[in-house]
């Protein structure tokens, strides 16, 4: 496992002793140990140079992406406004829209299952995962901006990988990634376009993980994945060492990057935390596609997947050494650099892309691709930019966000005294996690705000019992210091978020008929020989019945269908109503039955009719001054 350039090249001032190590992640866990003081000035007393409140009737600049974190979905804010415009389920249940109960949610949720996943669920009687933990949500790219096409998400818990049409805000497809337990960080390919999507099975295990090899820890390992964003299918995996943290991709096609802990490659904290380095993992995109497309990738799961490892000497992989245990990996907007940020460092270290070019030609070493190195404070977990030149990184430990000069921080690298990189701290409130700022990840960032995603709030909100919220704060960055304007309360617990300029994001009002989320309903009725748009009938097949109508404000295209105890009932349910806003709903009473019909789409459920008796049906969405009057019967006879 040992390597030469593991404690080759920086400079042990950075580190912290081990002492201090477990110290800070003691603070960590106890939610640091009180509220850092301001360094370099308080930007309190500013003021904040753009306009922040949104008014009545006004519409935000930006669509902000927020991960949902453990309820599994995704959030839609209006930024500078921090209203929160809608949710998107995606790992979760929904009852307004029906999400987890549909068959066209349910085909979504379980069809990119793998064999055993499937296998396993059936065995628990249920047919898909019914928890998420979405972490990194970032929306397509096409020549290293975005395009508006998808929005790609993780599930840490179930190692999947979600992907959202932007076009109506829901997600089309579900991948479960092989061989990950823990799919965590996710960045998409920003040149020539997404392409792939790269994510990081963050927890190591045996491969295949069948129960051979239980505690010979040694053994696990870890793969880097990419996923063909098109197809959502497995274009390649790589055997990496160590665990697999955040990653990010360069705006020129050719690397990607990702933070990397344990190089010990331990079990337990003080296992994992006993070296002084970890690494920036850098994969050669080129390299790897030409080794899969000659055939010298091992299929397994049906997967190509090549050995990265140190041990291996591939030329897919370089290590690069960093302080140990990084986190957050952000690649510069000018797509010259990307920054591993040091969490248990008070550090944060500069790579350069261009460099790697030399680095796996065997020309310079790890380390020198290394072109900076600067102390920002306690707690460096993530960095954002304002495509001016400066860098935002939140200090988990030390409550703040510090802004500092990329440029500078180089030149302090090389040795110039003269320069002072940082140029501003600012509290927040507390324990920053991500921060992101507009545009950020493109090569359009136009540094004009900041969220900064706050894991504790403490005493900023009205007291809401043992679990308080999070706090996510608005920063204006437009000028030379940040000003801190809002501050919006999240439910658990949005860990990352991207800002999109509005005009970048298209959606739709009303559904076109062909669209594929109910084409198999459409196909259906074909064959039951039903025209959604005008019939309503009752379809009996055996032991089968389909039950097809139509939603217009405030009808239901049946006032009742009568079926008998057992029979496999499918309700399809067409909106034919073609005014923007105007959605129906559809609930079961006593069936636990709800889901969404949005204008001009069509919907179905099927359940077992196994309860005798009259049910009502109702429509869910207040769609009409007759609306409670949108309700009809089912007549369950024994
Ligand atoms: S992670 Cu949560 S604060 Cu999952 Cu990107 Cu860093
Ligand atoms: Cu339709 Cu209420």
């Amino acid at each position: 496992m040992s390597s030469k350039t593991d404690d080759g090249g920086i400079s042990r001032r950075d580190l912290f002793g081990s002492t201090a190590k477990l110290a800070a992640l003691a603070g960590m866990a106890a939610a640091g140990g009180g509220i850092a003081s301001v360094v370099g000035g308080s930007a309190s007393a500013s003021e904040s140079k753009q306009a922040y409140e949104v008014q009545p009737g006004q519409l935000d600049e930006y669509y902000g992406f927020w991960s949902g974190g453990q309820t599994g979905e995704l959030r839609v804010l209006g930024i500078p406004s921090m209203r929160e415009l809608t949710r998107i389920p995606v790992f979760n249940r929904c009852g307004a829209t029906g999400w987890g109960r549909t068959n066209e949610s349910l085909k979504i949720l379980t069809e990119g299952l793998l064999p055993e996943s499937k296998a396993f669920l059936k065995k628990q009687g249920m047919l898909t995962f019914e928890n998420g933990d979405t972490h990194h949500a970032r929306p397509s790219y096409t020549n290293g901006t975005y395009d508006g096409r998808y929005l790609y998400v993780n599930d840490k818990t179930n190692a999947r990988v979600a992907r959202v049409r932007l076009d109506i805000m829901r997600v089309d497809k579900i991948t479960q990634i092989p061989h990950a337990l823990g799919v965590h960080g996710l960045r998409l390919q920003r040149y020539p376009k997404t392409g792939y999507v790269f994510c990081n099975s963050e927890f190591r295990t045996p491969i295949p993980n069948d129960g051979k090899i239980l505690d010979d820890y040694h053994k696990y390992k870890c793969v880097y994945t990419a996923l063909d964003g098109e197809t959502m299918k497995v274009a390649w995996q790589v055997l990496v060492d160590g665990n697999l943290d955040n990653t990010d991709a360069d705006y020129a096609g050719k690397y990607s990057a990702a933070t990397c802990y344990n190089s010990p490659e331990g079990v337990t904290l003080e296992q994992m935390t006993n070296k002084e380095r970890d690494w920036a993992v850098v994969f050669n995109l080129k390299a790897i596609e030409a080794a899969v497309q000659q055939g010298e990738a091992t299929m397994m799961s049906g997967v190509p997947v090549l050995d990265g490892r140190k041990a291996a000497r591939s030329n897919f992989t370089r290590y690069i050494p960093v302080p140990t245990s990084p986190h957050g990996c952000n690649a510069t907007p000018d797509g010259k650099y990307f920054v591993a940020n040091g969490k248990l460092s008070p550090t944060v270290t500069i790579i350069e892309w261009a460099k790697l070019d030399d680095l796996f030609a065997g020309k310079i070493k790890e380390e020198d691709a290394i072109v900076g190195q600067l102390e920002v404070g306690l707690g460096p977990l993530h960095t954002t930019f304002d495509g001016r030149g400066n860098a935002y990184t939140t200090l988990f430990l030390d409550s703040q966000i510090v802004k500092w000069n990329i440029d500078d921080a180089i030149k302090a690298y090389k040795g110039d005294k003269t320069v002072k990189p940082i140029r501003q701290k600012l509290d927040v409130q507390y324990q920053p996690g991500h921060n992101n700022a507009t545009m950020a990840e493109t090569h359009e960032a136009d540094g004009k705000w900041l969220v900064s995603l706050n894991k504790f709030s403490k005493d900023r909100f009205l007291n809401v019992g043992p679990m308080k919220p999070n706090n996510d704060q608005l920063i204006d960055i437009s000028g030379d210091e940040m000003v801190l304007v809002k501050d919006d309360s999240a439910f658990q617990e949005p860990h990352d978020a991207t800002l999109v300029r509005r005009t970048l994001i298209n959606p739709i009002e009303i559904y076109k008929r062909d669209d594929p989320m109910f084409a198999d309903a459409v196909a259906m009725a074909a064959k039951d020989k039903v025209d959604l748009l005008n019939d309503s009938k009752v379809i009996r097949d055996g032991r089968k019945v389909r039950v097809y109508m139509t939603s217009v404000a405030p009808k239901f295209g049946l006032s009742s269908f009568k079926v008998k105890k057992g029979d496999e009932v499918t309700v399809v349910v067409t909106n034919i109503d073609d005014v923007v806003n105007l959605t129906h709903g559809f609930n079961m009473t006593g069936y636990g039955l709800s889901m969404e019909i949005s204008p001009q789409a069509t919907a179905s459920v099927t359940f077992t009719a196994d309860r005798v008796g009259v049910y009502y049906y109702y429509c869910h969405q207040f769609c009409h001054a007759l609306h409670m009057e949108m309700q009809g019967r089912m007549l369950v006879e024994a």
